[in-house]
């Protein structure tokens, strides 16, 4: 098995290369490699100097992840060895950094004398994000290289800086635009006589000037960062240490808590989350080499919400948009909410004014249906009545062009039957873009009976272009998301009859990880949303809110009270609705366990989740798992709800739910899959 690092001397200047596509991450054949290479350099006096430098996309991307959890993660040399090494030569080691350098391999670069890059490299440690911290020296040298105040910010959100940045607060020394190699071996022989060595873990100076103070600040200023997660405080731990302590100390207590995150319950979620987002992009049973249709522009009908959310994604990716409305008025209202919205991420310095005008230069308003005829992906984003929508599709399928693909943005409605009104079924398909749509990561692509496979391999390139997550799902109502929120609406609500409150209930979901419970979710996405609209016809306690314009966030008054910061408060108003709808109905308030929440709730949830697996709705658990962390918000470090219910174990599950069979009534009926797994003692998500 040849070594994916290869050396080669130009002139007194050795070049350690690793060639391990797609990303150089730190397996155990490198690591081995970067060794040799050191003692290599070491042992020929004709070497003076030596640079590191990655083949292929990138410089070295961390430890690899797949290696977490089995033997070869701790075969030796690990990395913490391997970066003391390089930094222990007595010869100035160069790092060589393009694409990214993250994690570990940051680490390695830390370790290095000196480091230059391209300007379009990216340096981060972003382990937080995989329940851990900066494991090889990464806590105790970047403070000392970028500053306690960079270090802190880089390591809790795990959000990597650009070469630039990295230059200007001295964790990079030189940028060279191009011939990256030729210009580190250049600056190598140019520093090879420099002595002492610059060894980041003895520098000093960035940590001496620390205000102690800075990390109460951090974490009082960043509430959102830690809340929740174990990770980024063992992180922020990890850099107090550096200020407190020798290197040598301090990378034992790096060490250690590394260790214990490394075993918790969260970093298993996060790394396990890690490979679930990738997976979700792979369609089980599809040609690997199935082409992708080309998609020059993009026709939406319907510029509101959803429509003008839609078009932003493929105006910023650079794809001409063609929307369509009905009238001037809703076609000039729906143009002008995308040019704020661009104009407010200006505003934020996440867009230059530039760039807002190059995207809203891609975009074409028309009346008139029949532009549509130049598009080669159509998205209808319009009223949720079938109705409605198999009318458009059936005018599309006389105006779109042969080969066009025909998409519904239908949040809960069947693909099949839409479909069924053109003479093209196998170019319709389901892009369930979730609002809003110009931020929410999550994208459920629906698969109709007769979809193409390459209108389905399109549709995932086409979600990566614009960097959204898309999960395939088949054609049942609500899909994967909205149709496990089903079960967890129901149950709520009755909950509220039984004797709850709406703030009980939401602070269970809160306290869970969520980053609102049901009711805060109806008040913010709109309690009307559904309302069949007669303020005379009051049928539940919904009906009974909209009949008195209480609609939500948007009236502000929905099951909450709102205050003019849009804050909320418990209604007495509301109570006093909950407490007729309970005396009509007979039914005497009784006390309410968090616990018997959480198994009406979440659990059925968990049993929707197995429901659809079972009906193949979904390819795999995992899928599930990424539609609720990228769509509803689901705590990562808690997997999502099927790795969760793994960690509960489904017997526990379905104990829960037989406590609450008799409550939930014909509204709930056990799952088969959820029943065999809990009775073989089986996870749903293999890893
Ligand atoms: N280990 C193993 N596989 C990896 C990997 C890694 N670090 N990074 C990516 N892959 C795989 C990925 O699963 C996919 O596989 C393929 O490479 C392309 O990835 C001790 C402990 C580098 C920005 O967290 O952020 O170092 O699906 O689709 O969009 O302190 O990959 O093709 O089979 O994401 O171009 C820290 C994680 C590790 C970086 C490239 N490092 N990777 O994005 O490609 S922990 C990370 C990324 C650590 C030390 C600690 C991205 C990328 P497949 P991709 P991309």
């Amino acid at each position: 098995m040849t070594s994916p690092i290869s050396t080669e001397k130009h002139g007194h200047v050795l070049i350690i290369s690793s060639n391990n596509p797609p990303v150089n991450s730190l397996g155990h054949a490198v690591r081995e490699g970067l060794v040799k290479g050191i003692e290599e350099a070491e042992a020929d006096e004709g070497v003076a100097a030596v640079v590191i430098i990655g083949e292929g996309q990138t410089f070295f991307a961390g430890a690899d992840i797949s290696e977490f959890g089995t033997p070869k993660a701790f075969a030796p040399p690990m990395l913490p060895q391997v970066v003391d090494i390089i930094e222990n030569c007595s010869k100035p080691v160069v790092a060589a950094i393009h694409g990214t350098a993250l994690g570990g391999g940051l680490e390695v670069a830390l370790a290095c004398h000196y480091r230059v890059a391209v300007p379009s490299a990216k340096l981060g440690v972003p382990e937080v994000k995989l329940g851990l911290l900066p494991g090889a020296g990464g806590t105790q040298r970047l403070p000392r290289v970028a500053g306690v105040q960079k270090a802190l910010e880089m390591t809790t959100s795990g959000t990597p800086i650009g070469a630039k940045e990295a230059c200007d607060i001295g964790l990079v020394d030189r940028l060279y635009p191009e011939h990256l190699l030729q210009h580190a071996v250049a600056y190598a022989t140019e520093v090879a006589e420099v002595r002492p060595l610059p060894r980041s873990s003895e520098r000093q100076d960035k940590i001496a000037e620390a205000d102690p103070a800075v990390f109460d600040e951090f974490i009082k200023s960043n509430p959102r960062t830690f809340k929740g997660f174990e990770a980024p405080m063992k992180n922020l731990e990890a850099v107090r240490v550096a200020t407190q302590k020798p290197y040598a100390e301090g990378v034992l207590e790096e060490r250690k808590l590394f260790m214990e995150l490394m075993s918790g319950t969260q970093a298993k979620a996060q790394q396990y989350f890690f490979f679930a987002e990738r997976k979700a992009s792979k369609i089980d049973g599809i040609p690997e080499d199935t082409k992708p249709r080309e998609i020059k522009r993009v026709g939406v009908i319907g510029a509101g919400t959803m429509g003008g959310g839609i078009s932003m994604n493929f105006l910023s990716a650079g794809i001409p948009v063609t929307i369509v409305e009905m009238n001037q008025d809703a076609l000039d209202r729906g143009t002008g909410v995308m040019l704020k919205n661009y104009q407010a991420s200006a505003a934020k310095g996440k867009l230059t004014a530039e760039q807002v005008g190059q995207a809203m230069g891609l975009l074409k308003p028309t009346l008139n249906f029949d532009d549509l005829a130049e598009c080669d992906l159509i998205i209808e984003a319009v009223f949720e009545q079938m109705d409605i929508k198999k009318d458009i599709f059936g005018r599309l399928d006389k105006v779109a062009k042969p080969g066009a693909i025909l998409a519904s943005n239908t949040s809960y409605l069947n693909i099949d039957e839409i479909a069924s009104a053109t003479s093209r079924p196998q170019d319709v398909l389901g892009l369930h873009f979730f609002s809003p749509a110009n931020i929410m990561k999550l994208l459920e692509v629906v698969r109709g009976a007769k979809t193409a496979p390459d209108v389905l391999v399109t549709a995932m390139a086409l979600a990566k272009k614009i960097r959204k997550v898309a999960v395939v799902a088949g054609v049942c109502y609500g899909f994967i998301g909205n149709r496990m929120l089903i079960p967890r609406q129901t149950e709520a609500t009755k909950l509220l009859l039984e004797g709850a409150t709406p703030a009980q209930i939401d602070k269970v979901h809160v306290d869970f990880g969520m980053p609102m419970g049901p009711f805060q979710m109806a008040d913010l996405a709109g309690v009307d949303i559904g309302w069949h609209r007669d303020p005379t016809r009051i049928e539940n306690i919904r009906d009974a809110l909209c009949a008195v314009d209480r609609w939500g966030q948007k009236k502000g008054a929905g099951f909450y009270d709102y205050d003019e910061k849009r804050r909320p408060s418990p209604s007495p108003k509301v109570q006093e609705i909950i407490d007729d709808f309970r005396a009509k109905a007979g039914v005497t308030p009784r006390e309410i366990t968090d616990q018997e929440i959480m198994e009406r709730t979440l659990y059925t949830m968990v049993n929707e989740g197995a429901k659809i697996l079972e009906e193949g709705m979904a390819q795999r658990a995992s899928d599930i798992d990424v539609v609720w962390v990228y769509g509803y918000g689901w705590p990562v470090y808690r997997g999502g709800p099927m790795f969760w219910a793994d960690t509960e174990g489904a017997a526990k599950i379905v104990e829960g739910l037989r406590r609450q069979e008799e409550r939930m009534g014909s509204d709930f009926s056990f799952s088969k899959l959820l029943l065999d797994k809990a009775e073989k003692a089986e996870k749903f998500t293999a890893r």
